[in-house]
């Protein structure tokens, strides 16, 4: 198997949680084949400095052009804020890099678009990272009804909340601006539940949905008195149908105190259910109706057995794994189809998919209308 040298633009909380699975990964490959921590990148100096001492890559760059430009590397991961997503993948496609993108893909339907036709143009692998396909529970529950063990599915039903931005003083960071965010809420979690929806249910076929800004106003960073406007979206619901008839209902805030990182999903099909909770992610519940009535309920489905997606590479049956492997098994995904020369969802076309739900969501709220996709 070929040693790839990875670049990767951004340092801070995405950039640790990949560079944390660059070094992970090594666990599923024989050492002759481990990816090289080539490149990190980053604006700030210092900071990008310290980042590759701890995290041990070899090379540290405060320009990515100089990175996409570099002859040895071979693997892109973009870690940046949303704004530059486009820029660095476009580039980095047409220097020949494979492209590893953070969520939202892009700012919008026309720029994920633009994407998607250079990666494809210069035949590399790409990949969004929506990390939480990768959870084992996840992609059990994607068995399951692949495997026709939920029947015919009715609902999709699922929350993602956080409560990160509920004081009206936390300032006024990119996540809140839309020039850089392009949205709030919608495009930071939201985007992660519609990716599960397309994963374990299928293509929306149309949506009606209402974001909502209560917090209008928030101190500009680093200033206690100056404020400024926020523009994008602290909470978003989400009604929508799906092409194989079942219907969907999603909520994404940022300003649900309790709610750290709270991911929940209900799957109803004519057979059965499965409940899935992030706070508990080693655990999948499915309902049967085919168990007898006398034993119907809720069983436990512990996702830590080697028969069980990635968990074979990690540890002993019920030895929990946690968030940052989610991101191991994705940039895994990404080296395998790189070596083998393939494709990896969810790709620059799922990007698009996704960017496509979050803007017809934009429209029906401004629009007060069901918008068909
Ligand atoms: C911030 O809201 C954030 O880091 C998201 O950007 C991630 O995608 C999510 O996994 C955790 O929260």
């Amino acid at each position: 198997m070929k040693t790839l040298n990875v670049g990767m633009i951004g340092y801070k909380f995405m950039g640790k949680t990949h560079s944390n699975a660059w070094r992970q990964v090594d666990k599923f490959f024989p050492v002759s084949a481990q990816p090289v921590l080539h490149t990190i990148c980053g604006r700030d100096k210092k900071g990008v400095t310290a980042a590759a001492k701890q995290f041990g890559w070899n090379h540290v760059e405060t320009d990515w052009r100089n990175v996409v430009a570099n002859p040895e590397i071979d693997v892109l991961d973009i870690n940046t804020a949303n704004d530059t997503h486009a820029e660095i993948a476009i580039a980095a496609a047409k220097a020949g890099k494979h492209v590893l993108c953070e969520k939202p893909l892009a700012m919008n339907v026309r720029e994920a678009a633009t994407m998607l036709a250079a990666v494809k143009k210069a035949r590399v692998v790409h990949m969004v990272c929506h990390n939480y396909r990768r959870i084992p529970a996840i992609a059990q529950a994607r068995k399951m009804i692949e495997a026709g063990d939920l029947g015919r599915i009715f609902h999709y039903r699922a929350r993602y909340l956080q409560d990160w931005i509920v004081d009206p003083e936390f300032p006024l960071v990119w996540r809140l601006q839309s020039k850089i965010a392009g949205s709030g809420a919608h495009g930071d979690i939201n985007a992660h539940i519609i990716d599960l929806g397309r994963y374990l249910v299928g293509e929306f076929s149309e949506v009606c949905g209402r974001l909502e800004t209560f917090v209008k106003e928030r101190p500009l960073p680093g200033s206690k008195s100056k404020k400024g406007r926020v523009t994008v979206d602290d909470a978003v619901i989400t009604l929508g149908k799906f092409r194989n008839g079942a219907l969907a209902c999603l909520e994404a805030s940022r300003v649900a105190p309790g709610r750290k990182n709270h991911i929940q999903i209900e799957i109803n099909g004519s057979k059965g259910s499965l409940i899935f909770d992030f706070e508990d992610m080693n655990r999948l519940k499915f309902f049967s109706r085919a168990d007898g009535a006398d034993r119907q309920g809720y069983r436990d489905i512990l996702v830590t057995e080697g028969v069980h997606p990635y968990v074979g590479a990690w540890w002993p049956p019920g030895h929990i794994i946690g968030y940052e492997h989610t991101f191991v098994h994705t940039v895994f995904d990404f080296i395998q189809a790189v070596v083998k020369g393939r494709s990896v969802q969810p790709t620059f076309e799922d990007g698009l998919k996704n960017q496509q739900v979050l803007e017809a969501v934009e429209k029906s709220s401004k629009q007060r209308r069901w918008i068909k996709l």
